[in-house]
């Protein structure tokens, strides 16, 4: 059976804190309303909103994740952020390896694994980020390029309770341009397949597509086979867009 959707709001380097309860609150309005949506829904802020918004998501059944971890569980990594630190704030999921903290730090997958890995070890649920540039769709090569740095960015010990994988492809992220249902089928169908190959549970995984959704595509994408949720960047941050989104699954 396939697993139930997750919608994700990745609120990337925005909000500050009077904006971020207003949003919560107002997710958490919709979801104790009817109809219910037929998904879990997952908020990531910034690091400097999580101890406030945790009672408020607890309170309202959202979920909340931040956005990056380090490898490393404690010790002088001035500016990080340790994986034990976000579940202790509160968090039930964290994003690692999105294509912005691959170009703009300089993560590889190797980076990817061991943080994805820290991850589990504090009892977080990790969302690994895995797509291709568009150079690398352009060479006809991207199903091959994207399954290979998924087996090398995923966790040792990991299980469909314990790892999400968002396929998001770089080109499509904030530039409004979406693949094609089948480039996103023919994708998602490769990810689960490869999966298939390193966890006996992989078919109750969750492969979230990422990359440019709005209210607009989003029941298309969502019913795409393979296809077990979304993560939402600049839609994630307008209450009516996102819940228009989890309201398409
Ligand atoms: C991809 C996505 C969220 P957006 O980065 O992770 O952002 O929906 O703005 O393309």
């Amino acid at each position: 059976m396939a697993p139930r959707k997750l919608i994700a709001g990745n609120w990337k380097m925005n909000l500050l804190k009077a904006e971020g309860e207003a949003l919560v609150r107002a997710l958490g309005g919709s979801l104790s309303g009817t109809p219910k949506p037929a998904c879990d829904v997952l908020v990531c802020p910034p690091f400097t909103l999580l101890g406030a918004l945790a009672p408020l998501c607890r309170e309202t059944g959202l979920a909340l994740g931040a956005q990056d971890c380090h490898a490393k569980s404690s010790g002088a990594f001035t500016g990080d952020v340790a994986a034990p630190m976000l579940a202790d704030a509160g968090c039930s999921h964290v994003i690692v390896g999105h294509s912005e903290r691959r170009s703009l730090h300089g993560e590889d997958n190797a980076t990817v694994k061991a943080k994805a890995e820290a991850a589990l070890a504090a009892g977080l649920v990790a969302i690994v980020c895995v797509g291709e540039t568009e150079a690398e769709r352009d060479s006809g090569k991207a199903e091959e390029i994207v399954v290979a740095q998924l087996l090398a960015s995923l966790p040792q010990g990991a299980s469909a309770k314990t790892l999400v994988v968002a396929y998001e492809p770089v080109w499509a992220i904030g530039t409004g341009r979406t693949p094609t249902v089948e480039q996103v089928a023919d994708m998602h169908a490769a990810l689960r397949k490869a999966l298939g190959g390193v966890l006996s549970d992989a078919a109750g995984l969750r492969l979230l597509y990422g990359g440019s959704v709005k209210p607009g595509n989003a029941a298309e994408l969502l019913a795409v086979a393979n296809v077990d949720g979304a993560l939402v960047g600049g839609a994630s941050l307008s209450h009516g867009d996102f819940w228009a989104i989890c309201q398409s699954c």
